[in-house]
């Protein structure tokens, strides 16, 4: 390659990459994948089914039961709730285009039971897998369709599979397809959009929650155009990062996965060091499920946290030091420590809580929650760089919100006075996150207000973690038909009305996931994009607040709006920011309310975020100026 030809190449980068992404549809891409045809087990074989147990599940083709023909499969032998039978589809799938799967179940024993339909992307650490439906099936209901739609962005393993919440129910299946649906392109029209990361960004980060599914293909488009940090939905928990046995860290896949966000100017917030589920029981607990001493779960917290934050140290914007730590609805008190989880009968399970608890010197005050305070530490030490977040849910119920605020105030205070302690005009716990997980049927945004506002008096910034809004109540999804993506809508518009006007105090929001079919909450349909990719009117209603609740976007396909820049109107002053709530109900706080904690300390939390990304630009650029300069030497 010759000097003049590398310097075209360079000039052109721009229309090129334009052209691509405009023109995606229109090229002709390699030969589409194979159809697949419907299986229905009339040959007498399995027809490429498998257990998903190693040599657990017993698959047989009976005559007992059919839904077409004479033939099905009958499923036996299962002990686990992920036991089922799987069928490898990758040959049928092209990427970015979506299909229909559909299978029909009957149940044998019990009479009845929960069947799911979903489909795993990936093998070993790096799957992920995605509930497509998910439905009660009696016998006397006789066969029953389980159905779902997904789009894959790439093809390099993919199976579906049928699960049963009964560990040991025996079931048929009949009648199993997988075909392109049409009425794709969706995500090409919301990659189009007026970019949600751009239209907030004097406001705060925007984020989502990402699977490597996400950073391939025309989804990593959407979340290029829209989203400027992204969370791991799964891949840097702690058992994901540090397995099942002391010693077995694994940070290859979380790691390649971070540099792919970085080459593309994406932050990693990195979720999460410290939690009562998904960790290695090695962390807190004996061999027999008793709890280790204090002493000792205080060494491996303190071993844990040092190796993973210490492994990514300077690549990640931010953590979740400590993930739910509260009961999931705590009365308040005048002792933050009253509200926690502390395992046991009768409490909610706490691992960490339990370890430090034994052998805690009561007399001398200390306690299991103290486990708290030395994860924090034990962070900052490690990555001093890094942001470090306490995160819940239910934080909007008055209770939960007023011991999150006492407990961060009673650990800064603490943090103040410990000679670790380098940095005196920085806290310790220095954000609070909001997981805020809604439903349409209970989210009253002037609650969510109200946390906002006290703890911006805690001095630390705000965070919305993991946002999003299935349709339904308390565990009950509800089908999104119009009247909900409504009420949907306006939620997400009221929320981010709210967010806007504290944004002084709110460093990032992150909605917990890209599109409706990869929700972990998939039965209520609780994102921004649909099935196909496209915007919902929740796009529009997060897209412009003020726009939607005006009346301006009625339509999702149609929005009278999107003739609209799609630019929100004017923040509102600072004063308006401090505006007493609709129902005045901030907690009495000694120091005459939110008014002076705003202009606290909450603002150093985002200077650093500032920062972050002003580094995270300049060591891009440096990097393709680098390359650019390898490249000519290499090519001249
Ligand atoms: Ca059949």
């Amino acid at each position: 390659m010759t000097r003049t030809h590398y310097t075209y190449r360079r000039s052109a980068l721009l229309p090129a990459l334009l052209f691509l992404i405009l023109s995606a549809p229109i090229i002709p891409v390699a030969e589409a994948a194979p159809e697949m045809r419907v299986i229905d087990f009339e040959n007498g074989t399995r027809q490429g089914f498998e257990g998903r147990g190693e040599d657990v599940e017993i698959l047989t083709v009976t005559g007992e039961e059919a839904l077409s023909g004479t033939k099905s499969l009958l499923v036996t032998n299962r002990s686990k709730a992920w036991h089922g039978p799987a069928l490898n589809v990758t040959y049928y799938v092209d990427p970015d285009v979506l299909y229909t799967v559909s299978v029909h179940v009957l149940p044998k024993t019990p009479e009845s039971s929960v069947f799911r339909l979903s489909t795993q992307i990936g093998e070993g650490d790096g799957a992920s897998f995605f509930n497509l439906d998910k439905q009660t099936v009696s016998r006397a209901d006789g066969w029953t369709e389980l159905q779902g739609r997904f789009m894959y962005s790439e093809a390099d393993y993919i199976t579906i599979y049928i699960e049963n919440d009964t560990p040991d129910a025996e079931f048929y299946i009949d009648d199993v397809s997988f075909f392109a649906a049409g009425g794709g392109g969706g995500i090409l029209a919301s990659i189009s959009l007026p970019s949600l990361r751009e239209i907030y960004q004097d406001h705060f980060l925007l984020g989502s929650a990402f699977s490597r599914q996400d950073l391939a293909g025309q989804r990593f488009e959407l979340v290029k155009r829209h989203f400027n940090v992204m969370t791991a939905g799964n891949a840097m928990k702690p058992d994901a990062l540090g397995g099942k046995n002391r010693g077995d860290y694994n940070f290859s896949s979380a790691d390649a996965m971070i540099e792919t966000l970085g080459e593309a100017g994406i932050l990693t917030h990195g979720h999460t060091l410290v939690w009562h589920s998904q960790s290695a029981a090695w962390l807190n607990k004996n061999p027999d499920g008793t709890p280790l001493t204090r002493a000792e779960a205080r060494a491996n917290l303190e071993e844990f946290i040092t190796t993973v934050a210490g492994h990514y140290a300077g690549r990640v914007l931010s953590w979740d030091v400590v993930n739910e730590a509260f009961t999931s609805n705590p009365s308040a008190s005048a002792d933050w420590r009253d509200g926690l989880r502390k395992g046991g009968a009768g409490n909610e399970s706490a691992p960490w809580f339990g370890a430090y608890e034994n052998g805690a010197d009561k007399a001398a005050g200390e306690s299991g929650a103290d486990y708290i305070y030395d994860a924090f530490v034990f962070t900052r030490l490690a990555d001093p760089g890094a942001l470090l977040y306490f995160l819940d849910f239910n934080e909007e119920y008055a209770g939960k919100r007023e011991l999150v605020a006492l407990m961060t105030e009673d650990l800064n205070g603490k943090w103040k006075a410990d000679p670790r302690n380098t940095e005196p005009d920085r806290l310790l716990v220095e954000g609070l996150g909001l997981q805020a997980h809604y439903w349409t049927d209970h989210l009253k945004p002037e609650d969510v207000e109200a946390t906002i506002r006290r703890w911006i008096q805690t001095g630390a910034d705000l965070v919305i973690g993991e946002l999003d809004i299935p349709a339904g109540s308390w565990s009950k999804y509800k089908p999104l038909d119009e009247a909900e993506e409504k009420k949907q809508a306006k939620l997400y518009a009221e929320l981010f009305q709210i967010f806007k006007k504290y944004s002084d105090s709110i460093s990032r929001v992150s909605i917990w996931g890209i599109d409706d079919p990869t929700s972990w909450r998939s039965g209520g349909s609780p994102l921004l994009f649909d099935e196909n990719g496209g915007p919902k009117l929740a796009f529009y209603a997060v897209m412009d607040p003020e726009g939607y609740l005006a009346g301006e976007y009625d339509d999702a396909n149609n929005p009278s709006g999107g003739e609209s820049t799609g630019v929100p109107a004017e923040p509102p002053e600072k004063g308006d920011t401090v505006s007493p709530s609709p129902e005045g109900d901030v907690s009495p706080s000694p120091d005459g309310g939110a008014e002076d904690a705003v202009s606290g300390d909450s603002e150093t939390g985002f200077s650093r975020v500032a920062l972050f990304i002003i580094l995270g630009a300049a060591g891009c650029i440096l990097i393709a100026a680098i390359i650019l300069i390898l490249k000519r030497r290499t090519s001249s």
